[in-house]
C-alpha cells in the first residue's frame, strides 16, 4: 500500500490532498518535522533530506512533494491526470512555476506575518516579498481568466499543487482582492472535501 510520511501541517498536505481525492486506501506516517524525527536514522533513510513529505510505493521511494504529486496521479489519479501529453506538460509547467516562483516569497511572508516569533519578525521581508508576489499573482488571475480550472473544465492535479502552496494566502492574510479570478478559483480548490479532510490528517 501506498504510504505518506509527514503531518497534514507540512508540505505533506499536497500529497494527503491528491490521496484523499483519489479514493485509494493508502498509509499515513504522520511524522513531524520539528525535532528529531525526521533526523532519525530510520527516516533519513526513506528521506535524506530530513524532511517531509515523503513516498513509498512498494520499491519506490520518492521525496519532493511535486514529484510525489505527479507520480501519485499518473498511476492513481484517473481524471486528475491530464490525457493528453500537451495537457501534462502544462501541469508539469504551474507545478515547477509555482515551486520556483512563488513557494519561496509566499512562506516568507508567512514566517515573518504570524509564524517566527516576534523578534524575530521582519516588516522590511515581508514588504518585499508582497511586491515580488505581484506578477505571479497576476499570471495565475490571468491564466484563469477564461477557464475555470488551470487546464480547462476539469479540477487536476494542476490545479491541487498550485493551490496548495496558494493556501497559505489565508493563514499569511494576503489580501486577493486585486485578483479576483485567483481568490474565487483558490477558494474552490480548498473547500473541496478532499482538501478539508487532508487538514483533518
Ligand atoms: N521542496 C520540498 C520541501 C520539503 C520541506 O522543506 N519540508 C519541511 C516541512 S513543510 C520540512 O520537512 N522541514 C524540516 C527541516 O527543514 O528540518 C518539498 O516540496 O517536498
Amino acid at each position: 500500500m501506498i504510504r505518506i510520511y509527514g503531518v497534514s501541517a507540512s508540505r505533506s498536505l499536497r500529497p494527503l490532498w491528491l490521496l484523499e481525492e483519489t479514493g485509494i486506501e493508502y498509509e499515513h506516517i504522520s511524522i513531524d518535522f520539528h525535532g528529531h524525527e525526521v533526523h532519525s536514522a530510520q527516516y533519513l533513510a526513506i528521506n535524506p533530506n530530513g524532511k517531509v513529505p515523503a513516498m513509498k510505493d512498494g520499491e519506490l521511494i520518492l521525496f519532493e512533494s511535486m514529484a510525489i504529486n505527479m507520480y501519485i496521479a499518473k498511476k492513481y489519479g484517473g481524471p486528475l491526470f491530464p490525457d493528453s501529453d500537451t495537457d501534462a506538460a502544462r501541469a508539469n509547467m504551474w507545478s515547477f512555476w509555482v515551486m520556483s516562483e512563488v513557494e519561496h516569497s509566499l512562506l516568507t511572508v508567512l514566517l515573518h506575518k504570524r509564524v517566527l516569533p516576534q523578534e524575530a519578525r521582519d516588516n522590511s521581508k515581508v514588504e518585499h516579498n508582497l511586491h515580488l508576489l505581484r506578477q505571479p499573482f497576476g499570471v495565475l488571475n490571468q491564466a484563469l481568466q477564461d477557464n475555470p480550472y488551470l487546464l480547462g473544465n476539469q479540477f487536476t492535479v494542476a490545479d491541487l499543487n498550485v493551490a496548495s502552496v496558494f493556501s497559505w494566502c489565508r493563514p499569511a492574510r494576503i489580501n486577493l482582492h486585486d485578483w479576483p479570478n485567483l481568490r474565487d478559483w483558490l477558494e474552490k480548490c480548498v473547500k473541496r472535501p478532499a482538501c478539508r479532510r487532508a487538514i483533518q490528517k
